[in-house]
Order: C-alpha cells, then sequence, then structure tokens
C-alpha cells in the first residue's frame, strides 16, 4: 500500500517537473523572438523609400510682354560670334551688348548671328523699336544697324501704301549718340524706302527674332515691341522697363 502511494507521488513530481519545464522553454522562446523583433533594423530598401523625396517637375522660364510691352535686354541674349557685353549705367539693366567684329554690309555673316526666344501669350501685332547707340568718335549713318528678321515670314513693312512680308533679313537702323536712344526704323532696297517694322504674332506661344551684324561698333541696349499702345506712347514708358520673365 506504502509502495503505491510512493509510486503516485514520484509520477506526480515527474509530471511537475515537466510540465515546469515545459512553461519555462515556452517562455524563453518567446522572449527570444520578442528580443529578435526589437532589435530588427530596417533593410536598405525600406532606408531608400525614406530618403527618396518626391522631385519637383523643372519649371521652364520665358520673357514675356507686360503692359503692352515686350522687353528684350541685349545682354540677356545668347551671344554668338563678336558681340560681347558691356558695362554702362546709362544702358538699361547697366549693361549693353557691342558687336566688335568686322562691317557685313552686302549680306548676313551668319558667324554673327543671334536668336532670341519669348514667349506671347495672345495672337497680337507689335511695332518693332530699340534702343541702341553710336560709338562717340562715329561718323554719321556709321555703327547704327544691324540685320534683324522674324522666322515664319511674320515680321511687315509698309511700303508703297501696302503691307509687304518680310520674307529674309533686312536692314534694320536708326541714330543716337551718347544716351541710348528709343528709335529703330527698316531701310529696305527694292524698292528702295524706309518703314516702320511690324510683326504679327497669329497665335499664343514661343517665338523667335534673329539679329545678325551690320555694323562695328553698334551698341544695342534693349529690344523693344509695344503692342496696343501708340509709339509714343512705347517711347516713354519702355525707358525705365526691364524684361519680365516668368517661371512656370
Ligand atoms: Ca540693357
Amino acid at each position: 500500500m506504502i509502495k503505491t502511494d510512493l509510486n503516485k507521488i514520484k509520477a506526480s513530481s515527474i509530471i511537475f517537473i515537466f510540465c515546469l519545464f515545459s512553461i519555462v522553454s515556452i517562455s524563453c522562446s518567446e522572449d527570444k523572438a520578442e528580443a529578435i523583433e526589437e532589435t530588427e533594423t530596417p533593410t536598405d530598401d525600406t532606408k531608400q523609400e525614406e530618403e527618396e523625396e518626391p522631385v519637383e517637375p523643372e519649371k521652364k522660364c520665358s520673357l514675356n510682354p507686360k503692359d503692352g510691352l515686350l522687353i528684350l535686354e541685349a545682354e540677356s541674349f545668347d551671344l554668338k560670334g563678336k558681340w560681347r557685353i558691356k558695362e554702362d549705367e546709362k544702358a538699361s539693366g547697366g549693361k549693353y551688348i557691342e558687336y566688335y567684329g568686322y562691317n557685313s554690309y552686302n549680306a548676313q555673316n551668319l558667324d554673327h548671328e543671334i536668336s532670341i526666344k519669348f514667349n506671347i501669350p495672345e495672337a497680337k501685332n507689335y511695332l518693332v523699336k530699340w534702343y541702341m547707340r553710336q560709338p562717340d568718335h562715329a561718323e554719321g549713318d556709321k555703327s547704327n544697324d544691324v540685320w534683324m528678321y522674324f522666322p515664319g515670314n511674320i515680321g511687315y513693312a509698309w511700303v508703297n501704301n501696302e503691307s509687304v512680308v518680310l520674307e529674309h533679313y533686312e536692314k534694320f537702323v536708326s541714330r543716337g549718340k551718347v544716351e541710348f536712344t528709343y528709335g529703330g526704323a527698316l531701310d529696305l532696297h527694292n524698292p528702295k524706302s524706309s518703314s516702320w517694322f511690324t510683326v504679327r504674332f497669329p497665335e499664343p506661344g514661343e517665338y523667335t527674332l534673329k539679329i545678325c551684324a551690320r555694323s562695328e561698333e553698334f551698341q544695342l541696349d534693349k529690344m523693344v515691341l509695344s503692342s496696343g499702345i501708340t509709339n509714343d506712347e512705347a517711347m516713354a514708358q519702355s525707358k525705365d522697363v526691364t524684361e519680365t520673365i516668368i517661371c512656370e
């Protein structure tokens, strides 16, 4: 009888120890799992995702008209050939450009051709003028002109009471000494005539003005294209105005 009881106690003890061992084992396993989770570091992929910043689309900037005036500062042009930027507090923006190559009176030397791009927000006609200057020592009509052309044949002259489409470069000229002077007109040779220079932009968009060197030491401060105002108003209002750049 006593032996049977001892056996029961032994069996109970073994079961108790087994259970205790099992509980401790499970608990340890859980601790281990938690420890792994806590110490786990993000993978490289996760890091990259967190560090990447949204890339903003690049803004495009363009020259635009404002209050009826499209101002193109000569010193902003992408110069080619023997044109150079010079500084003078009398110039709009404190700078102008000078042609220091040879005269090219009979044809365009495209080595000295400049292309100027700008934006026109609505279809309109503009009058083409500029602020230019001859050097102090220039005689008469020396150093006072360039070749000028609007690609797409959108430039016009007024000859013999008719509108004439300008299909290639023409001479654009005026005079001015000491101060940069507002002005500019076409000097046409076939037939010989003088005319104001107008340009008709048929629709909104980007357009180009081409200027090619003609006379040595010619100085250009800025181009002035005006629309919806008289020439006198354009002259009065453009003196102290510089170009308008819009980025979007
Ligand atoms: Ca200027």
